[in-house]
């Protein structure tokens, strides 16, 4: 049987409508035809300064510079900066919706319903990167998530709550890996500059806590989304003229050095990459190979569409279509378990590798994420 299920669990609640209770991950149950998702349309963009505050505008947009595609291998030095010119993020703050929120708030006019009682016309908000995880779900096998959902006023709010395993993995990160950490975001100074013509500047400050992100509004199968994520930079040279297709997603990794390593990088990291692009329509994504001694040694280009075609020919690598389809029974699923308009309840979707989707039930806890400002923002 390879059909997805409409109701994914023998067992069922005493009364009331029959509600599923889990959602089952296995990768067979959804490689079927790939589902409608409709071309990802930006609605909007804001940024966030060197302090994390909110501008409604693209003064943290960046573009895209890279080196001459001639001549040797760029000189890129991804430690340098690491201990005297990087300024990080405090990440024991929990943002959750807030920055999206604020959005909005703002942009309200953009997104308008017939329905009185439907302030907003979207399914489901949420930031880019859950959706990403959700995509992956059905291939992963280290990391499970926590995802609190809240119905207000007709939309479902999805915000990720860090899971224990992955709190004790943030506090106790290696030097090793904070430095890789950092080498990714001196990847991008090199790779970005201020203005459409200008240069990169590696002599600046390594700031995370700036950041440029889009908001996107789009359908996959049954369910209007609108989602933000964080954007590197933009092509002023693109073929694609406009927002979002010509932003560029950049990375690093590793150098490859034989057809093994390629395997495994288009078995396990390619499946993130593509998703996390995918979903907000950024049609490239930059990799940069990351030499023995923290250099980088080797630009790569990808397209996004044409991820497909690369992994296609492995018959033990992931699907789209089956990430596609599992986010769509999975924002299918959520839909019929959260019928309570409430923002004070949370229904809290857990998953752990090996197992199905499951939830519990929260009112008024600490799970609560809408704040005061946007309920009452919206109620009125
Ligand atoms: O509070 C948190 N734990 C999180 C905050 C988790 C996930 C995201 N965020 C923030 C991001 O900082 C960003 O401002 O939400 C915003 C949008 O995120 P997204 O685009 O939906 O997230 P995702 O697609 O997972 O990440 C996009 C980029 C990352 O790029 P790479 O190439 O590494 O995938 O956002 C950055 C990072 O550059 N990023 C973060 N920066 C600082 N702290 C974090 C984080 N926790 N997560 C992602
Ligand atoms: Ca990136």
């Amino acid at each position: 049987d390879r059909e997805v299920p409409k109701d994914c669990s023998a067992k069922r609640q005493r009364t009331g409508p029959k509600v599923p209770l889990t959602l089952p991950v296995t990768p067979s149950r959804y490689d079927g035809p790939f589902p409608f998702y409709r071309r990802p349309a930006e609605m909007g963009h804001f940024s966030l300064d060197a302090q994390r505050c909110y501008h409604g505008d693209a003064r943290q947009l960046r573009y895209y510079t890279p080196p001459p595609a001639e001549g040797p291998s760029p000189g890129f030095d991804l430690r340098d900066g690491y201990r005297d010119r990087y300024v990080r993020q405090d990440e024991s703050v929990r943002e959750g919706l807030d920055h999206l929120l604020k959005w909005i708030t703002q942009n309200r006019k953009l997104l308008p319903t017939e329905d009185k009682g439907r302030p907003l016309n979207a399914d489901f908000v949420t930031w880019r990167g859950h959706l990403t995880k959700v995509l992956t779900t059905p291939y992963e096998t280290q990391e499970g998530w926590l995802l609190a959902v809240t119905l207000f006023r007709g939309t479902l709010y999805i915000s990720e709550v860090e899971t224990e395993a992955a709190r004790k993995q943030r506090e106790e990160r290696s030097e090793l890996l904070k430095e890789l950490m950092y080498m990714g975001y001196k990847f991008e100074q090199y790779m970005c500059a201020d203005t459409p013509d200008g240069t990169p500047d590696p002599t600046g400050v390594v700031n995370t806590n700036e950041a440029y992100c889009t908001v996107i509004r789009t359908r996959l199968g049954t369910h209007s989304l609108l989602f933000s994520g964080e954007v590197d930079c933009t092509d002023p040279r693109s073929p694609w003229s406009d927002p979002p297709s010509c932003y560029v997603e950049l990375k690093t990794s590793k150098v490859m050095h034989s057809p093994g390593q390629r395997k495994s990088f288009y078995r396990h990291k390619m499946i993130k990459w593509w998703a996390q692009s995918f979903l907000p329509g950024v049609s490239r994504i930059v990799a940069g190979y990351r030499g023995p001694e923290g250099s980088i040694v080797g630009l790569e280009t990808f397209e996004t569409m044409k991820i497909f075609q690369l992994i296609r020919e492995d018959p033990g690598c992931w699907k789209p279509a089956v990430c596609m389809n599992f986010c769509a029974a999975f924002l299918a699923f959520v839909k019929k378990v959260v019928t309570e308009d409430n923002p004070k309840l949370v229904h809290l979707f857990t998953w752990e590798p090996g197992h199905p989707v499951s939830f519990t039930v929260h009112r008024d806890s600490d799970y609560t994420f809408l704040p005061d400002w946007y309920v009452e923002a919206l109620s009125t």
